[in-house]
């Protein structure tokens, strides 16, 4: 494997993909730990395909690409190759919508089915500011959390609680459950860390000059 000489913006990429019904506020948890913005009246089915944020964690320059869905979650039609790529998952339901969190069940079997075996998974309670209208119990999603094997979050892009810790905490997780490959690279590549290569390798160049921000529609 090749220990390229440019220098890295990063040192490992990795994909997190952000699952749940229409409505849970997906969209917004992205624009918000991305650009810390919170946008309340943007047209629900119109969502960005993903955001980029890097985060240094132990040291480590780790990039993430965050993939939201622009409303195919609606009508199903998420395709497989979508969970193919996936390091991490964000697994999001509305703490006011009792329906969104009985369907995280459903959201976590097409992740078994069709994401890689070592996915990482979090769960995500949102809309915590809306107290009035919790049909969720915080209890409730804690134990679905401890069933699956998953760290568990309340968060809301509308005040941004908890939107740091939750995707820092899924970042975290990727890249402790990738260490192994990223140690042997760090060995191949001597002093330096060229993480990224492991990306490029897979063909899937997303260069640190061709992976700004798409638009942000919402
Ligand atoms: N009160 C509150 N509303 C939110 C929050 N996050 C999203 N919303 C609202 O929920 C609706 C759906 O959000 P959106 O991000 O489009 O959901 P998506 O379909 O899952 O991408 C919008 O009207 C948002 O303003 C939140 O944390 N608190
Ligand atoms: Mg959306």
């Amino acid at each position: 494997m090749g220990c390229s000489t440019m220098a890295k913006q990063y040192d490992v990429l990795f994909r997190l993909l952000l699952l749940g019904d229409s409505g849970v506020g997906k969209t917004c948890l992205l624009c918000r730990f991305t650009d810390n913005e919170f946008h309340p009246s943007h047209i629900s089915t119109i969502g960005v395909d993903f955001k980029m944020k890097t985060l240094v964690i132990d040291g480590i320059k780790v990039r993430i690409q965050i993939w939201d869905t622009a409303g195919q979650e609606r009508y199903q039609t998420i395709t497989k190759q979508y969970y193919r790529r996936a390091q991490g998952i964000f697994l999001v339901y509305d703490i006011t919508s009792e329906r969104s969190f009985q369907h995280i069940m459903k959201w976590a079997s097409d992740v078994d089915e069709y994401a890689p075996d070592k996915v990482q998974k979090i769960l995500v309670g949102n809309k915590s500011d809306e107290v009035d209208k919790r049909q969720v119990a915080t209890e409730q999603g804690a134990k679905l959390a401890r069933a699956y094997g998953m760290d568990f979050f309340e968060t809301s892009a509308f005040t941004n609680h908890n939107i740091t810790e939750t995707f820092t905490r899924l970042a975290e997780q990727v890249l402790a459950a990738n260490k192994k490959d990223l140690d042997l690279l760090r060995i191949s590549c001597n002093d330096e860390l060229n993480l990224a290569a492991l990306e490029e390798e897979e063909g899937l160049c997303d260069g640190p000059d061709g992976d700004q921000n798409k638009g942000c529609w919402c």
